[in-house]
């Protein structure tokens, strides 16, 4: 087993960050279960993920949606979140929620519909000028739903057009994050349905067009991890968007549904220098939680994503390099398997410790009576965004 003082000098340094939509209310299309104490605006969303941070202190950073974060002064936002000891991270474009969509955004044969979701686009850079933001990431819910229903490659010209545009606004220091998905909204073509469709387009963008693997939007049965081994391999991993599902984009708390699974993708990552500091790859999660409670929800997520990093962390390389060379197979599955299997909570909790944490991020959460503060001081909370 590789050492354990090595491992949790990477685990003191990784940063994930946190969906303000989290959050807030949400739920499926058949019901939205609103729970007491959620957030009123995008200020009591930040003093939540500060919370989040404050139990765990690897998640110094929350990612903003607009316009469900939309305020009038991005700087007073960002200087909220840093009173409150965090940072505004990542903004993501919402081009999927308005009427006039529903034939797609930058996709549309319209051009008067394309040219007012560029310039939504071209407003989340002016965002990210306020925030200080890196990363603009980008979700296109365009395709169509019935075969004939557009022409396949005009999309695709359309889409290009639409991305090298927004590229050229960025300045030098900011990245586009093309984020894809197999399907839904659309249910017959997607626009950017795949990890190889984003690479292509990032490609032909530049190298500060990077790809955003979003663990739940695959088909069943996807190999993640050679995705991201081999994206990370062509320097074009920029981003993950980490939950967990069952069936489709379910949106679960991260390495619930399959903790092996997310031990691959990690293991990979670090093989590749991803956990590296300046490796440029932002680890945030994108879930919601619906039937949960939300906070205690995302620091479970963080725990679950700190465990996985440990385990790959953990894994013998030298002992893994010499099996693989030797043709052992069964050697080296053992090798990996005996991290996935080590029990890595009590490294976690003495780290915790030495961060000066309490061990147990759950119980601390618990006793603090901040879940209690909230139902009392918050009426009426919004919804994250779905059907707002
Ligand atoms: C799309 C998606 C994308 C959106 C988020 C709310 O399914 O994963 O990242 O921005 O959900
Ligand atoms: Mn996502
Ligand atoms: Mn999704």
């Amino acid at each position: 087993m590789a050492g354990r003082e090595a491992a949790k000098n990477v685990l003191r340094t990784q940063r994930i960050e946190l969906p303000s939509w989290a959050f807030g209310n949400s739920g499926t299309r058949f019901k939205v279960f609103a729970q007491q104490g959620v957030p009123r605006d995008p200020f009591e969303k930040i003093a939540d993920a500060a919370r989040v941070h404050a139990h765990t202190g690897v998640a110094p950073t929350v990612a903003l949606h607009i316009p469900w974060d939309e305020v009038e002064d991005y700087t007073v936002l960002a200087r909220a979140a840093s009173d409150a000891g965090i940072a505004l991270g990542t903004i993501n474009a919402n081009v999927f929620q308005d009427d006039d969509y529903k034939l797609g955004s930058v996709t549309n044969p319209d051009p008067a519909i394309r040219r007012k979701a560029l310039d939504h686009l071209f407003a989340c850079v002016d965002v990210m000028d306020r925030t200080g933001s890196r990363d603009l990431k980008l979700w296109f819910s365009d395709g169509t739903n019935y075969p004939g229903q557009d022409d396949i490659r005009a999309r695709q010209d359309r889409l290009a057009e639409a991305l090298a545009a927004v590229y050229e606004r960025l300045s030098a220091d900011q990245r586009l994050i093309l984020e894809y998905k197999l399907f839904e909204p659309a249910f017959y073509t997607t626009d950017v349905p795949d990890w190889g469709t984003s690479y292509a387009h990032c490609l032909r963008l530049g190298e500060r067009a990077k790809v955003c693997v979003d663990t739940g939007h695959h088909a069943p049965g996807t190999n993640i991890e050679f995705i991201v081994a081999f994206l990370l391999r062509e320097g074009k991993l920029g981003a993950f968007d980490f939950n967990s599902r069952f069936y489709a984009d379910d949106d679960l708390i991260v390495g619930a549904a399959d903790p092996f699974q997310l031990f691959r993708i990690l293991f990979e990552v670090k093989q590749a220098g991803g956990l590296d500091q300046d490796s440029g790859i932002a680890f945030m999660l994108d879930q919601c939680h619906n039937i949960e409670p939300k906070i205690p929800g995302q620091i479970r997520s963080v725990m679950n994503v700190q465990e996985a990093t440990a385990k790959a962390l953990l894994v013998d390389t030298e002992a893994l390099a010499a099996a693989q060379a030797a043709g052992d197979v069964l050697g080296a599955n053992g090798v990996l398997m005996d991290a996935f299997n080590t029990d890595v909570r009590p490294l976690l909790a003495e780290l915790r410790e030495e961060m000066g944490l309490d061990p147990d991020p759950m119980a601390a959460y618990a006793r603090s009576g901040y879940a209690d503060e909230i139902v009392a001081g918050r009426v009426g909370g919004n919804q994250a965004g779905w059907g707002a």
